[in-house]
């Protein structure tokens, strides 16, 4: 038996998983071992992280591993970007984590380029998309609210990182998460000092600055305990999931444009060096860390944040995507347009209500019920991603001629044909699992398993089946597209 097996753990901002991936004569199998909610915990005016409670579903997952007796040859972990715990002087964690989605950031980018460092200095130095919850943002809102777990942070770590030093004990910063941060300089490859210093902090209170497919340690004696596996080591993969998706894309050549569905969607390309010019300022498109020295030239686009809050609200709408999807098919096209990436839409304490709202106040058809509100939203974010896609199409220097989308969003199908339809080019859909793939082989590196990316991606279009979406309809959709803009700017 010449096959490796690798365990990954893949958190998202709504739900999380833990995976076994199986590489063998060139191709790679994934089993999905654990599926857990991740839930945002609303308590004393704040929106927190259950870190304990993922560092648990991890150790559930790892046992059930350890059951199988599978030789699992190492252990990678990604997350959501920008997030983090603050460390004690003694090792403990100080207080669940922050989530973004808490509005103590409403006001703080504006409030920080006034009084610490200007905004475009802060866009040369990083290439980061602004956007409130980025962590340099964070930790800002937070020392001025004297918090006091910063207070007393000696180490601050990345989510995938803190999970990592929970199970080894040992305290990195990988690099493609630390991007998120808006901290980082691409160039240097290293945290920006004057940007720590604006929010008290210096390069000692992160851990050391680490590049996917490297060994972080072993698991402590007490999760080997625990779960019953050996010494097995962790891997830091790209431990911002975007990073680890955008890796498994199975793109034949670097010519390929990109859209990594989850709760967000995340459009771009892949791109050798930053690009950091007055277009992409003005764009507010972000240069993240990717693997063996790429970045991600890219936008955040609302993704199923909308349709997921949604589907928590609705009683009566059935529970299976395809059932819901195919109702929202036989609704009429273009009733009720809404700018997913309005802040309405952030965060609001019903998101049907935020919807409706948005409807009324730009004199549209009010959407009722799940089917017509499903419809508005999916032909509402094919639009916005051609908006974006159009941006993009701008500042790549070559031709984007093809889609590929990847991740959890990939397998709906309405979708990816609204997204042809809309942006008028051809849609690759799969793999589904990307992050969970883009993970495995980041430690499959690790291992010497694989060489580098187009090795993986070679691996990973080998192995699965492309779902392929031709444009249809486009007269109906450049019309349609004519009346967001007018919405989207009338609205303001
Ligand atoms: C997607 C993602 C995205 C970040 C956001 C916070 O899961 O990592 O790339 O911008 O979460």
């Amino acid at each position: 038996n010449n096959k490796k097996y690798f365990f990954a753990v893949d958190l998202g901002a709504t739900s999380g998983r833990t995976i076994i991936g199986t590489l063998g004569d060139k191709r790679i199998e994934l089993e999905e071992l654990t599926r857990f909610d991740n839930n945002l915990i609303e308590t004393g005016g704040h929106f927190y992280w259950d870190i304990y409670a993922l560092y648990n579903e991890i150790i559930k997952g790892l046992k059930l591993a350890a059951q199988r007796e599978l030789p699992i040859c190492s252990i990678g972990i990604d997350t959501w970007g920008v997030d983090f715990v603050c460390v004690g002087r003694d090792g403990a964690l100080l207080r669940n984590p922050l989530a973004y989605r808490d509005p103590h950031t409403f006001g703080m980018m504006e409030e920080y380029f006034d009084k610490a460092v200007e905004k475009k200095t802060v866009y040369d130095i990083t290439g980061i998309q602004f956007m409130n919850f980025n962590s340099l943002f964070q930790l800002y809102a937070m020392r001025r609210a004297g918090n006091t777990a910063l207070e007393n942070a000696d180490k601050i770590l990345f989510v995938p990182d803190a999970l990592s030093y929970m199970l080894t004990g040992k305290m990195v910063c990988e690099y493609t998460i630390a991007s998120t941060s808006q901290m980082l300089d691409p160039r240097t490859k290293q945290l920006d000092e004057r940007l720590l210093k604006s929010v008290g902090l210096n390069r000692d209170n992160f851990g050391e600055m680490v590049n996917p497919a490297v060994k972080i340690g072993m698991l402590t004696e007490e999760v080997q305990k625990m779960t019953g596996l050996g010494a097995v080591p962790v891997i830091a993969v790209a431990g911002h999931d975007t990073g680890s998706a955008v890796a498994a894309v199975p793109a034949r050549d670097e010519k390929f444009a990109y859209l990594s569905s989850g709760t967000w969607s995340l459009m771009g390309i892949e791109t050798k060096d930053a690009i950091i010019n007055d277009l992409s300022y003005n764009r507010n498109f972000t240069n993240e860390g990717g693997i063996e020295g790429t970045t991600r030239f890219l936008k955040n686009i609302c993704g199923m944040w909308i349709y997921e809050r949604c589907r928590k609200e609705w009683t009566d709408a059935p529970k299976s995507h395809t059932e819901l999807q195919a109702e929202a098919m036989k609704q009429p096209a273009f009733q009720s347009i809404i700018n997913p990436d309005d802040t309405m839409f952030a965060n609001p304490s019903s998101m049907i209500e935020a919807i409706q709202t948005y409807c009324r106040e730009t004199g549209q058809h009010v959407p009722e019920g799940y089917a017509e509100i499903c419809r508005c939203i999916f032909e509402s974010l094919a639009l916005r991603y051609r908006q974006v896609f159009g941006y993009l199409k701008e500042m790549a220097s070559f031709p984007l001629g093809v889609l590929h989308i990847i991740g959890g969003g990939s397998l709906n199908n309405y979708l990816n044909q609204f997204t042809a339809d809309s942006l008028g080019v051809e849609v690759l859909a799969g793999p589904q699992e990307g992050t969970a793939i883009g993970n495995i082989m980041l430690q499959a590196k690790a291992s010497g398993d694989v060489s580098d990316i187009w090795d993986m991606r070679r691996i990973i279009a080998n192995s699965i089946e492309l779902k392929r979406f031709v444009p249809k309809n486009t007269e109906m959709w450049d019309k349609a597209y004519a009346r967001f803009v007018e919405i989207v700017e009338k609205k303001g």
